[in-house]
């Protein structure tokens, strides 16, 4: 495997930062997780778009243009002959002094990972997943907006370890004001009397590209989408849940705080999104041949 830095490939056990990258000091920088299916990258530009309106509330000036952005991508993934994937690009503020102003880092480093990725267990996408309610809070709007992927992912691996301490994948994060903002890593939805809903974006939510999907597909499949403030009660009440993300796709829940979503099996709709999702995603996006 060979990694992309600042204008060069690597092979893996060579691809390094420096210690003074402030990506790596203080989590200053920003990322993009994006796949890859037959040879096409699933909206590229999407996720294009996110990435520089993260840089743009970081104050971070990308020097490249949204192009040369994308050919690193798809040289990335040439260059490890891959046809199906994970490519994790990211942009940090590059090597400065200690102390945290970014003034001392003159320019950005551009780094990206073309690989593998399985979040979950194959069986889970049939069988469904059982989840729980972290105690750990998304980050506040004011205090960091949860719409900037940036590298401080701290709140979410807390919340993550709890997930995992108590024998679970996943867990649902609750904003500071108690509402359901999202996953550690994922958005996730309820269908509920032929409506479906989300959290919106202010709520906590990570405005996630496969998130966009899902409501797409779900328009076209006749339901009515709801953007609102949703409770844990409304997740426990649901007919079904799922949660969407570009390393999870689309994954069934049928089981959230101990109480059983719908009929305890994933659900007919849920289904029926999972398979329009994997028709996108076989037809669609950027070649890289
Ligand atoms: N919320 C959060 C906090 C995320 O990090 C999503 C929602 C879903 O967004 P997308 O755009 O992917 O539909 C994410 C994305 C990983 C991994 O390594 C995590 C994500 C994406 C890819 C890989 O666990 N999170």
């Amino acid at each position: 495997m060979e990694v992309y830095i600042d204008g060069k490939f690597y092979p893996k056990a060579d691809a390094k930062v420096s210690v003074f990258d402030h990506g790596f000091l203080y989590g200053d920088g920003i990322f993009e997780g994006i796949r890859l299916y037959e040879g096409n990258v699933f909206r590229l530009e999407e996720h294009l778009e996110r990435l520089e309106m993260s840089a743009k509330a970081i104050m971070l000036q990308l020097p490249w243009t949204r192009k040369e952005i994308a050919d690193v991508v798809c040289e990335s993934c040439r260059r490890n002959n891959l046809t199906d994937g994970y490519i994790r690009l990211i942009i940090s503020r590059g090597v400065g002094d200690l102390g945290l102003s970014p003034k001392t880092c003159p320019k950005p480093s551009i780094i990206c990972i073309a690989d593998k990725i399985t979040l979950y267990p194959e069986a889970l996408y049939t069988t469904g997943m059982k989840i729980i309610t972290a105690a750990t809070r998304r980050i506040s709007p004011a205090a960091l907006p949860p719409m900037i992927k940036s590298l401080n992912y701290l709140n979410n691996i807390l919340a993550k370890m709890e997930a995992l301490q108590h024998g679970y994948h996943e867990c649902i994060m609750l904003n500071d004001q108690g509402y359901v903002a999202e996953c550690t890593g994922d958005n996730i939805f309820l269908i509920h009397k032929g409506r479906l809903l989300t959290p919106a974006s202010h709520a906590g939510a990570l405005i996630g590209i496969t998130r966009q999907v899902a409501l797409e597909v779900a328009e076209q499949l006749g339901l009515k989408l709801c953007e609102t403030n949703l409770t844990r009660y409304d997740v426990w009440n649901a007919d079904e849940c799922f949660l969407t993300g570009t390393a999870a796709e689309v994954i069934p829940v049928i089981e959230v705080d101990g109480r059983t979503i719908g009929s305890g099996k994933p659900g007919p709709m849920t289904a029926r999104i999972l398979e329009s999702f994997r028709k996108k995603v076989s037809k669609e996006g950027t070649r890289i041949r």
